[in-house]
């Protein structure tokens, strides 16, 4: 067996005027309690240093970029990785990051993995930006992922965190099945991802009724499809004018959800995951080498 304690640390709310070095402080606070119960890592929400920004139309660039980080750690953040070393604790984190390339300014919804000496492992950039770019000043809140984040060059990735492999992801990434299957493909047996889901989504209600049981279905059969563990961390409550979904669950290679969030504020959830199983389906019922037919899934990557 190769376990892993592994916890999730939902945050309630974050008010726009809450400072970093307060938020820094709820993170410390949830990391302290995941330890005391065990845990080696520790999985924080989606942009979890800040309220969810691309809810307000913003023109001004400037109180724009004032969401974002030019540098990780930095001095807000700083003790939240001191704490992690102290402790002897991994963790995911989701920020926006702000950084240029061959000259170039981008805007990423990014997360990191921090290992458990405090050293950043690796980083992913948001693939899947949801939403809309322009202004709908009729709906009473808006979700602007695609005017103020880019799509990275850089895709999926899988890491060495342990005796583990793990991947990263971030929220609407998780209701896209390639997310998983192309990180199950690089070997990951655990998904990590942090999540912001309002319960009422103004341009298309259709399903508002279905957010809780959506949440859980895609990372479930996520689990069951690639033979992984797939751990959702909420963003969740009320957060100036929009209520965020809960849930953050972990989900176990067999489908099944092994830990649950019960509130809609600050909580940890923690499971021990023992990554033998993954390797169990990978050589059972979903030995890719022995079952997939790649030859016919070709459109996949085509269109
Ligand atoms: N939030 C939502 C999510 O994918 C969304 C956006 C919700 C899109 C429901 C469509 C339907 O959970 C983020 N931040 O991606």
């Amino acid at each position: 067996t190769r376990p892993v304690m592994i916890a999730g640390a939902q945050m309630g709310g974050i008010a726009r005027n809450e400072s970093r070095k307060q938020v820094v402080a709820r993170l410390i606070a949830l990391l302290r309690d995941a330890h005391a119960r065990g845990a080696e890592l520790v999985v924080f929400p989606e942009l979890t240093l800040t309220t969810f920004f691309p809810r307000w139309w913003m023109e001004d660039q400037a109180e724009i970029d004032s969401f974002f980080e030019t540098e990780m750690p930095s001095a807000a953040t700083r003790p939240l990785f001191e704490a992690a070393r102290e402790l002897k604790v991994g963790f995911y984190l989701g920020y926006a990051e702000l950084t240029t390339e061959a000259g170039a300014t981008r805007h990423y919804n990014t997360a990191i993995l921090v290992g458990r000496d405090g050293q950043i492992v690796g980083k992913y950039r948001k693939v899947h930006l949801p939403g809309h770019a322009d202004h709908r000043p009729h709906m009473p809140y808006q979700h602007l992922e695609k005017r103020y984040f880019d799509v990275p060059t850089d895709g999926f990735g899988v890491w060495d965190f342990g005796a583990g492999k793990f991947g990263m992801a971030i929220c609407n990434d998780r209701r896209w099945p390639e997310t998983y299957r192309v990180m199950a493909l690089k070997g990951a047996e655990v998904v990590m991802l942090g999540y912001n889901t309002p319960t009422h989504i103004p341009w298309e209600p259709i399903y508002d009724h279905l957010s809780a049981f959506h949440n859980h279905l895609v990372m479930q059969a996520a689990g069951y499809q690639n033979a992984m563990f797939v751990v959702g961390v909420a963003k969740a409550g009320k957060e100036e004018n929009s209520y965020l979904l809960g849930g953050s669950c972990i989900a176990a290679p067999s489908g099944e959800i092994i830990a649950l969030a019960s509130t809609d504020g600050d909580e940890v959830i923690l499971a021990r995951c023992d990554l033998d199983l993954c390797q169990y389906n990978r050589k059972a019922l979903f030995n890719f080498a022995e079952h997939r037919q790649v030859q016919h899934y070709g459109v996949i990557t085509e269109r």
